[in-house]
């Protein structure tokens, strides 16, 4: 039997949530990032300022010279975060199997749940209605019997869209588009297509396996079957989070340590609370820094034991900072760390005083750390030490 596939996302979430909270600002350009004097990007543009050609990514900036008459809020995540919650509420409500793609996109499995709707569309119009009268919000909806399909359609029919793939007519529908709305299908990848001659996904999806094979490896296999509507993956709750990271870029690029070590530490903190609450410990750290040029690297340690001591952590993200910042004299514009290899928590030694046991962890990667980095790379005492 034919599955029953919906993929829904908000339009423009993060300005949406900022209009429902101020009727306002409806109708008007908005753009949610932060200050335009400042450095940073769109994270998301209504509707009526994208034929300005202002769109998520783009310096904020440059969205400002295209659109000066926008109003640019700062982002607030706690709200985007309630509204997520809420959103993915009703949506749990239609169907038990509903998968989250972040927070203003899910795929939802509803077949044999249409039924008392009468249709899908039916009841994709009964979700859309739920989301407006409860959020505010618009969504739109795709409907086909496979997630790429659906996720393909919703995208096309934005604002507040909704658009069925009937049974039998998913490759007709994919046939016509632009490789790029095939997902997965970045700028690098659309050039090879390209320079292969292939500008459609009906041309992609025309090719032998082998030959798509030959110039993208497995992932071109995996475009191929999709270009196909080959898609029977399952819609399923995601597993575990595979890391947790957090980066922060500077106003102004900069190599002042203090300023830096500061800065690490502040997200050190947020990492570990993080992992904390997720009851989860991390065995590999990076920290990852991008230049003024651009140049971005990456400073890795796997540790003997896992932690998520934001003590712990931040000692051995500092030394790898220490370290970048010996090997490069450059200015530095953005910073961040990454807490990967996660394993549930240790059972508590609950024997020992919390405490006690928090310094010992410290004094084995301090002392993991002397032995790759030598005996005068840390030393205990304030919180920055060294930072000459
Ligand atoms: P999207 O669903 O990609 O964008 P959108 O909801 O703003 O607009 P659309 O109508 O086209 O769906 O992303 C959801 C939210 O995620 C978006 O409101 C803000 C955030 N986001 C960023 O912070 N940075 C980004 O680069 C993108 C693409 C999104
Ligand atoms: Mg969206």
């Amino acid at each position: 039997m034919a599955r029953c596939v919906f993929h829904i996302d908000l339009d423009a979430f993060f300005v949406s949530v900022e209009q429902a909270l101020d009727p306002k600002l409806k109708g008007k350009p908005v753009v949610v990032g932060g200050d335009p004097e400042r450095r940073g990007v769109v994270a998301s543009a209504s509707y009526e300022a994208r034929p300005f050609g202002v769109h998520a990514g783009m310096p904020l900036s440059r969205a400002h010279r295209l659109c000066p008459q926008a109003t640019f809020l700062q982002a607030n995540f706690s709200r985007y975060r309630a509204a997520s919650a809420r959103f993915m509420g009703i949506l749990a409500d239609f169907s038990p199997h509903i998968e989250p793609l972040g927070l203003d996109e899910a795929y939802l499995d509803v077949t044999g749940f249409e039924k008392p709707y009468g249709s899908p569309q039916q009841l994709a119009l009964s979700i859309k209605d739920r989301i407006h009268e409860e959020l505010k919000l618009t969504a739109s909806i795709g409907i086909a019997t496979c997630k790429v399909v659906a996720k393909i359609a919703s995208e096309l029919w934005k604002p507040n869209g909704l658009l069925e793939i009937a049974v039998g007519e998913e490759r007709d529908f994919l046939g016509p588009l632009p490789i790029a709305k095939l997902p997965g299908v970045g700028r690098k990848t659309e050039e090879i297509l390209r320079q292969m001659g292939i500008a459609t996904i009906g041309e992609l999806a025309s090719l032998s396996q082998e030959t798509i094979k030959s110039r993208l490896a497995v992932s071109g296999v995996a475009m191929h079957r999709c270009a196909n509507a080959i898609d029977d993956r399952k819609v399923e709750a995601p597993g575990e989070p595979k890391s947790i990271s957090q980066q922060i870029t500077f106003a102004r690029d900069t190599l002042d340590r203090r300023f830096l070590a500061a800065e690490l530490s502040h997200l050190c903190e947020e990492v570990s609370d993080r992992l904390r609450s997720q009851a989860k410990q991390a065995r590999c750290l990076t920290v990852r820094l991008r230049y003024a040029d651009f140049e971005t690297i990456a400073r890795q340690i796997t540790l003997q034991e896992a932690t998520n001591v934001n003590q712990v952590m931040f000692f051995v993200a500092f030394q790898l900072l220490n370290k970048a910042l010996t090997e490069k004299e450059k200015a530095i514009r953005l910073i961040g760390i990454r807490a990967s290899s996660l394993v549930g928590k240790e059972k508590q030694l609950s024997m020992f005083d919390p405490g006690v046991e928090r310094a010992e962890r410290l004094d084995k990667a301090i002392n993991q750390i002397r032995s790759k980095y030598g005996l005068t790379s840390i030393q205990r005492g304030g919180t920055i030490p060294n930072l000459g």
